[in-house]
């Protein structure tokens, strides 16, 4: 039986801005979560700093937030500690693609078994909407009034340079579908990643609803090859949703473990207490 959304809740409320793309994906990771009868005690959940990070006290799961950029490390290691809970990682466009990005090509490399979910709002928004890598070349921002100078980088590029086994797009104006996308996400064995197109009403006024609805189009399946699914993200005039593209041939990190094939234990089973009070004797 699916688990009511309402026993994800929590009593602090959100202070997002009005319309922020962070409810309607909060909203989808509780559904996900839900009809997936996952229980609150059965996920953990790591934020980042920023807006999206800010969700961290609202949501009644296991919460971790850490240091910006490093919410998939948190992710990882946990997973590694206890696979039998469903772990995800939230983490804003800024964290990701710049103090994090060594995190993401290396967590998509091992295929570790977490869920990725990349809030992509286009700007640095906790900060008041600095430009982050994807920020189209030339938009006028905060600290650049003539327009960001460099290049944008895709998140979709960057991912499949590290060959993915799951290669998903939402968008936070439908959280129906990206319910969905994260139930197989969740589902899938190995390094999912999600990029959340994101609204943001204050700092990025011109990816609106009505933009998005006129270049979205969804895809009914995942493409059958990574060439085709480069070719899909790489096109500029419309952005497709959905599953792009899964791998499911690719070992996990895990089950590439020789020293750990065989055993019926979790890492956190098999801690064990020691007395160091003799070796601490040494730094006296
Ligand atoms: C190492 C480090 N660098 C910079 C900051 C300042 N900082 C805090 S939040 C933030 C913006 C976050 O942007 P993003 O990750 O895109 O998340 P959003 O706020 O857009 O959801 C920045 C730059 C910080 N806290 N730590
Ligand atoms: S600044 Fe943007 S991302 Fe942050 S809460 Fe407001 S709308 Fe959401
Ligand atoms: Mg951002």
């Amino acid at each position: 039986m699916p688990i009511p959304i309402t026993q994800y809740n929590k009593e602090v409320k959100p202070t997002w801005c009005m319309g922020c793309g962070n409810y309607a994906i909060h909203i989808a990771i509780k559904k996900a979560l839900g009809e997936l009868e996952i229980t609150p005690n059965q996920a953990f959940v790591t934020f980042d700093i920023g807006c999206s990070g800010n969700g961290a006290d609202k949501i009644n799961v296991n919460a971790f937030k850490g240091l910006h950029g490093r919410s998939i490390p948190l992710a990882i290691g946990s997973h590694l500690a206890n696979r039998k809970m469903t772990v995800l990682a939230t983490i804003g466009d800024g964290g990701c693609l710049h103090e994090g990005l060594d995190h993401l090509i290396h967590a998509i490399r091992s295929n570790y078994n977490i869920t990725i979910l990349i809030h992509n709002n286009q700007n640095f928004a906790l900060t008041t909407g600095q430009a982050t890598a994807t920020t189209p070349e030339g938009k006028k921002m905060y600290g650049l009034p003539d327009g960001r100078p460099e290049r944008e980088m895709s998140i979709g590029e960057i991912v499949f340079s590290s060959k993915p086994s799951f290669f998903a797009r939402g968008y936070s104006g439908d959280p129906l579908q990206l319910t969905e996308i994260l139930k197989e996400a969740i589902l899938h064995k190995g390094c999912s990643v999600i990029e959340i197109m994101q609204i943001c009403p204050t700092y990025n006024k011109e990816s609106s609803l009505e933009w998005f609805a006129q270049r979205i189009e969804k895809l009914d399946k995942p493409l059958s090859t990574i060439n085709k699914a480069k070719e899909i993200i790489s096109m500029h005039e419309k952005i497709k949703t959905g599953i792009i593209y899964t791998d499911k041939s690719i070992p996990t990190f895990y089950d590439r473990l020789e020293n750990r094939k065989g055993l019926g234990t979790e890492l956190v089973d098999e801690v064990k207490q020691y007395d160091i009070s003799k070796l601490l004797e040494d730094f006296k």
